[in-house]
């Protein structure tokens, strides 16, 4: 089964919206296996999103990512890093889907309330920066036959 890595960014642990986003994941049916709260410090964010080093948007990133705290967690599922990439929206709420998280809570791009892994090799990059092995859990919900074929 798939993983993926979900960072609730500063402005939704700011604005109150911790909950509703991972209702819209557990909803979704996706089984939490890691979670916690953490401030990023500016060596984890420059990891994080080294690909991004020398772009325009990038130093105002890791002050915003770096600001307060967020929430982080691994996500499970079938298909869970399309499943949350979709469940998301487009980077730019602007352009996001009515229906998704960046389109139902977010404006700008630089406020975009959530980050997905947007692949399997990014999603076996970041989540070993966040979570040991032992803080992963493996586990199945009763629910999950009714939910997994
Ligand atoms: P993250 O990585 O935060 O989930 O976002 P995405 O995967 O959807 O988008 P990304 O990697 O292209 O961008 C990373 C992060 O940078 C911000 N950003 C991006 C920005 O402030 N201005 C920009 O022009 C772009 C492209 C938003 C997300």
């Amino acid at each position: 089964m798939e993983r993926t890595l979900v960072i609730i960014k500063p402005d939704a642990v700011q604005r109150g919206l911790i909950g509703d986003i991972i209702t819209r994941f557990e909803r979704r049916g996706l089984r939490i296996v890691a979670l916690k709260m953490i401030q990023i410090d500016k060596a984890l964010a420059e990891r994080h999103y080294a690909i991004h080093k020398g772009k325009s948007f990038y130093e105002p990133l890791i002050r915003y990512i770096t600001s307060a705290p967020v929430v982080v967690m691994v996500l499970e599922g079938n298909k869970a890093i399309e499943i949350v990439r979709r469940t998301m929206g487009a980077t730019n709420p602007a352009e996001a889907a009515p229906g998704t998280i960046r389109a139902d809570f977010g404006v700008d791009i630089g406020r975009n309330l959530v980050h997905g892994s947007d692949g399997a090799e990014t999603a076996a990059f970041e989540i070993p920066l966040f979570f040991t092995e032992q803080e992963i859990l493996s586990y199945a919900r009763d629910t999950d036959r009714w939910i997994f074929e």
